[in-house]
Parts: C-alpha cells; structure tokens; sequence
C-alpha cells in the first residue's frame, strides 16, 4: 500500500523528510512497532534484532545500557539495522544547554554519527533543538528529534501546562520530528494529537497486550487504543524482548498497529 493512502492527513501534513521516510518503512514493513531495545550485551543486542526486525519499523537504542559496547561492533549493529529498513533512535534523552547537548551527540558513543532520531526534554528551553541540529549537520547528517510532551512513568512531573508549552515550542520547530506521549492511556494520546495537530509524529511508550503496572512505575495500556487514539508508532520493550517468542510477540504488535493505522 502507498504512504499516502495508509496515512492520509499525516502524509499531507508532514513537511519533514524524516517523517515522510517512516510512513515509507512503516507501509513497506506493515508495521508501526519501534522496539525499545533494552538488552545489556552485543550479542543479545544482535540476536534481538535478527529476530524481530522484519516486524518493527525503528529499532530504539540506550546505547549507555549495553556493558560491552565498542564502536566497531555497534558499527555492524546499525548497519544490520539499516540493511532491515529499520530507523536508528538513541533515546538519550538530552536535557542540557545547546552548546552540551551538541556535543554529547559526539563523545565515546558519537550518537550523531549513526542516529536518525533522538529524544529530549525541552527543560532547559528550545535551544536544545538547535544544538541536536547542529551535531547532526557536523556529521553532515540529518535527523529529528522527539520531545517528551508527556511520560508513561506514573508520579512524572510534566504537568498538562508543561505538555502545552513543549507542543507550542515544537509544533513550529522543523529540527522537531514528534512528541513523545503517554502510551499508557488513550485519553492523554488523544489530547496530545489535539493539541499537536496533524503535522507531527507521536510515538508512544507505555504500550503493552497485558495492560496495567509494570516494574517500578512503569504503566500500561493498549497497542491498539493508543494507534486509534493518534499514536503514530508504539515503542514497545518488554512486550517484545520479554516474551517467550519475542518474533511471534513482535507479529503480533505489528498487526495490532497496522490494523488500528488502517481503521483509523
Ligand atoms: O515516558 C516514557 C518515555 C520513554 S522514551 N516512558 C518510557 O517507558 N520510555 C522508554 O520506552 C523507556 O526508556 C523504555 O526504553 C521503553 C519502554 O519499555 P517497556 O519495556 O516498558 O515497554
């Protein structure tokens, strides 16, 4: 099926090459499923991958978790995620002045080298946008960044006020791909997609077939709810690397998603 008939106004609306190319890899994959790759070694990082990666449509990273990373084999790992048509998203999220969160793009892990996407908190005002930018035009590169707008953590602190205030700042920025929302509950999603509107991607966390608690705080809804309520890709983890087959588990989520892209 084409882009542009999956996804209708957000197609139309979108401006940024980056959101156009994972509407692409979503129709080609038939798939809204980034896996939250929360794996603590190189091997399972790469045994994970080699078993989902025909359902997902982006491979989200914490490069900081992984107790053995080196640069060549993580080399390899995005390059086996590229060959699977996959988007790279370092979820770091980034916090600092402009000028740091520039080069915190470099340093040991040179995020800016290999990702397509990132997160950041906009806390510290909007030139944290700027500075993700510049990393990616010092590798000459390009990019996009997810600002949290809402968490799936119970007790968070992003008060509606602070959702309204990050979605006015990003919704005009062009360095700005997306928000993260609340995948946890379809009424904080479907608020979140009146206030962006259609021009923006939201991708959420939060999102698991067993809906409820999760491990210190974590919270819980439905795939299928969250895509229906205006999320644009789930980010799922555990529901993926935790399950008996995580192949079967990510099939599974990956026509949930694309079921509720198409309905919706
Ligand atoms: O609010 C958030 C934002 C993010 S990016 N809540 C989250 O859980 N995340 C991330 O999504 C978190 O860092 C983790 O990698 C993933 C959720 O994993 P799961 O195992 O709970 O599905």
């Amino acid at each position: 099926m084409e882009a542009r008939d999956a996804w209708k106004v957000r197609w139309e609306t979108s401006t940024l090459p980056m959101a156009k190319t994972f509407m692409e890899v979503a129709c080609r994959k038939k798939s809204l499923v980034c896996l939250a790759a929360d794996k603590y070694t190189m091997n399972e990082m790469f045994d994970l991958l080699n078993s989902v990666g025909s359902s997902i449509a982006a491979l989200k990273t914490h490069v900081d978790l992984i107790s053995d990373w080196n640069q060549d084999e993580w080399i390899r790992f995005c390059m086996l995620a590229q060959e699977m048509d996959l988007l790279i998203f370092e979820d770091r999220k980034f916090a600092d002045i402009g000028k740091i969160s520039r080069k915190q793009m470099g340093g040991i892990y040179n995020i800016k080298e290999w990702s397509d996407l990132v997160t950041a908190h906009l806390i510290s005002g909007p030139d944290v946008v700027d500075g993700l930018q510049a990393a990616w035009s010092d590798a000459s590169r390009e990019g996009g960044v997810l600002l949290l707008a809402q968490m799936s953590s119970r007790g968070n602190l992003l008060t509606p006020d602070y959702t309204s205030t990050v979605v006015e700042a990003g919704r005009a920025h062009p360095g700005v791909f997306g928000f993260i929302g609340n995948g946890s509950n379809a009424n904080s999603v479907r608020e979140l997609r009146t206030m962006v509107g259609d021009g923006k991607m939201i991708w959420t966390p939060g999102v698991n077939i067993a809906t409820g608690d999760g491990e210190m705080g974590q919270r819980y809804g439905d795939p299928y709810e969250a895509v229906m309520a205006g999320s644009d890709c789930i980010i799922v983890g555990s529901g993926i690397h935790g399950a008996e087959n995580p192949a079967e588990a990510a099939a599974a989520y990956a026509e949930i998603s694309w079921k509720a892209l198409l309905e919706r």
